[in-house]
């Protein structure tokens, strides 16, 4: 029996288009935080996968068998060309809801990846490649700190890799609250928006021009420990990208009411100096990074401001490590 378990990651600079659908190849590089969660309540924001010998590939997720999907068989065949094993029953459990906005499927196929490293010799950049397969986002999970995945130009992904390039212990004092606004599964899939916007947004080409500096700059701030460049740098990415989502067609939305709340309460706390900042994935979930000495205030401005809004949908993380 072998045991993993894989973090959420949070884009700080989006991953949002493919050049290959089949192969989850990056129309972009993107730039991530691997997520440790540091509140002592049942939802932690991690998957934990088993792996054992079976007689058949099957996939238990959350307490319901299913045969594997085309993910997971690309996934395991991609393993098994490295070296072989036996078939095998994978269980899997998110410690929080599924398909969310809260990257379930980067957690569980990087946690997928990492249990089967205990039955077969696999190197980083195999891991990143079969993890990728699964998901494009899951490459990122895998690693500690600060993630990034660099699309690569290669026509079978080999160079289209994920690595850590800043430890997590740089910049301890960076939190991140993640404002559970809805546990409701998103209308469009990120498989299928992203694909929309690539076919249909005229804004996404200046899009791709633009990514590679907001890594650069994003990058500086991160290893200058700049939390005011950091936290426009993060919003301005975000923003982005859900514009090129609302500028595909027909147009796609992740946000609700409660997240553009968010977006506002921010803009309005960083008047007279930037001390949040806000990401959304693809779904209406808020992640707001501030420093530790902010982190009490932050929690009282959303819980006072956000209707419905409990302790209890608040997670509280730090920049943590990857899977193992
Ligand atoms: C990201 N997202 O960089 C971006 C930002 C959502 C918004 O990666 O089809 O589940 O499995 O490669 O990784 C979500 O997309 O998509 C995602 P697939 P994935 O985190």
């Amino acid at each position: 029996m072998y045991e993993a378990e894989a973090p959420v990651n949070i884009a700080l600079v989006k991953y949002w288009g493919k050049r290959d659908v089949s192969l989850n190849l990056p129309t972009n590089s993107s730039l991530s935080v691997t997520l440790e969660t540091c509140t002592s309540s049942d939802l932690q924001l991690v998957t934990r996968t088993i792996v054992e010998p079976h007689h058949e590939d099957s996939v238990i997720l959350n307490g319901v068998e299913s045969a594997p999907n085309e993910r997971i068989k690309r996934c395991l065949k991609y393993l098994r060309s490295i070296a072989d094993f036996p078939c095998v029953k994978v269980r899997t459990e998110n410690m929080f809801p599924t398909a969310a906005g809260l990257a379930s499927s980067a957690s569980g196929y990087a946690a997928l990846v990492t249990a089967i490293s205990g039955m077969i010799p696999l190197d980083a950049n195999q891991k990143s490649i079969a993890a990728r397969l699964g998901s494009g986002s899951a490459c990122r999970s895998l690693f500690d700190g600060f993630v990034l995945w660099e699309s690569g130009i290669q026509t079978d992904g080999s160079d289209s890799i994920s690595k850590s390039i800043i430890a997590p212990g740089h910049w301890p004092e960076l939190c991140c609250l993640v404002l559970i606004l809805s546990a409701a599964e998103k209308a469009v899939s990120s498989a299928a928006g992203m694909e929309r916007t690539v076919h249909t947004s005229e804004l996404f080409p200046s899009r791709l021009e633009k990514v590679p500096d907001h890594i650069a700059h994003l990058l500086r701030a991160i290893e200058q420990r700049d939390f005011s460049k950091f936290a426009e740098l993060v919003m301005r990415d975000s923003n982005q990208f859900h514009a090129v989502c609302m500028d595909s067609y027909p147009p796609v939305f992740y946000l609700n009411e409660a997240s553009r709340t968010v977006i506002h309460l921010v803009h309005g706390y960083n008047r007279e100096n930037v001390r949040l900042a806000y990401t959304f994935d693809a779904g209406p979930n808020a992640f707001i990074f501030c420093l530790e000495a902010e982190l009490q205030s932050a929690k009282e401005l959303f819980l006072s401001q956000i209707p419905g809004l409990a302790t209890s949908n608040i997670v509280e993380c730090r920049v943590g490590r990857g899977a193992h």
